[in-house]
């Protein structure tokens, strides 16, 4: 009924499985495979465009979701759903990290994300448009701040790729640009920093943005995001520092020129376009070769670990820098 019965090879184990389960689940992704990748070969892939699709926004959309096996559980716990929804940076919205509250004036219904620019099929999709076309899955991330805390978190969303097939870009398109919503009518927190770049713009290189890894979030711990998390739709790269990841992305632009960005156009020298995780790169006024698991109680007293090249992922992306 829904576009997630008939997954691809990759995505079999179930949603929320426990980390006991996680051997099973990845035997049983083994033995299955074959299977599954030949009744993916003979089963009607339109299945997915017959009945009613739950909107992105809908809790039904997040039923049953698959976990995409590649990104199961790490070596750190996920980060509970009291501390991912209430412990963010949003500052379009105010400045501290309980923004959560003043993020709820953010307006999701009938949210439109403009494709433009150097691309053979520019679209305006809506979000009943990209849950048809793009199947949810669930990816379990490290996640970084150039502040320096982490998180773990159990995103559900679509790889980026997979938009870029669709609209096609032209040769011409090099670099691509991101647009947070914003509204100063209800963005209110904008103006507390002073003047500033707004709306928030984020970019990727194409080969960026075409990596495996690169995703859009609309859910995370299995249901819809919260409006602090970037509602409805929010990028997610997770070998790069978190403020790489805008919020409440209304426009995708492929540019053949790099664009300015909101935290490099604000300060250049600390935070750099590229910003992939490095610990042998410091923020000029801090250290990153450790990080602080976000937790509770005083973060003074939040575990340290070590910060992890490519924040870990250098096997998918250090290919893309060598
Ligand atoms: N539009 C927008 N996107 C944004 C930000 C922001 O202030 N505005 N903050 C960034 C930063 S610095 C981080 S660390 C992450 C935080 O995401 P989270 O609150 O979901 O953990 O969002 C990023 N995306
Ligand atoms: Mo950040």
């Amino acid at each position: 009924m829904t576009l997630i019965k008939i997954p691809p090879a990759w995505q079999l184990s179930e949603n929320q499985v426990t980390p006991e389960s996680i051997f099973l689940n990845r035997r049983k992704f083994l033995g299955g495979a074959i299977a599954a990748s030949l009744a993916a070969v003979t089963l009607p892939l339109t299945a997915c465009n017959n009945d009613a699709t739950p909107t992105l926004n809908s809790q039904a959309a997040y039923k049953n979701l698959l976990r995409n096996p590649n990104f199961p559980e790490i070596e750190r716990p996920i980060t509970p759903e009291n501390l991912t929804s209430t412990y963010n940076n949003f500052y379009e919205f105010g400045t501290g990290k309980s923004v959560w509250q003043e993020a709820q004036a953010l307006p999701t219904e009938n949210w439109k994300v403009e494709i433009t620019g150097l691309v053979k099929n520019p679209r305006t999709y809506d979000m009943d448009q990209l849950a048809k076309k793009f199947p949810l899955e669930e990816r379990i991330y490290r996640f970084r701040c150039v502040e320096a805390w982490a998180m773990v978190v159990p995103w559900v969303g679509f790889p980026m790729r997979l938009l870029v097939q669709d609209v096609e870009p032209t040769s011409a398109a090099k670099f691509v640009r991101f647009t947070s919503f914003y509204d100063p009518k209800v963005t209110k927190g904008g103006s507390l920093l002073g003047d500033r770049p707004w709306p928030y713009t984020e970019g990727l290189r194409l080969e960026e943005m075409m990596n495996e890894l690169a995703f859009f979030a609309t859910g995370i711990h299995g249901k819809p995001l919260p409006k602090q998390n970037g509602a409805p739709l929010r990028m997610v790269i997770p070998w790069k520092y978190g403020f790489k990841g805008a919020k409440s992305i209304v426009k995708i632009e492929f540019l053949d020129t790099q664009p300015a960005t909101f935290w490099n156009t604000i300060s250049s020298n600390e935070y750099d376009f590229e910003a992939n995780v490095n610990p042998t790169k410091p923020h000029p006024r801090w250290s990153q070769a450790q990080e602080r698991i976000v937790s509770t109680g005083a973060s003074l007293l939040w575990e340290t670990r070590p910060t992890l090249p490519f924040n870990g992922y250098g096997e998918y992306v250090a290919k893309l820098y060598s």
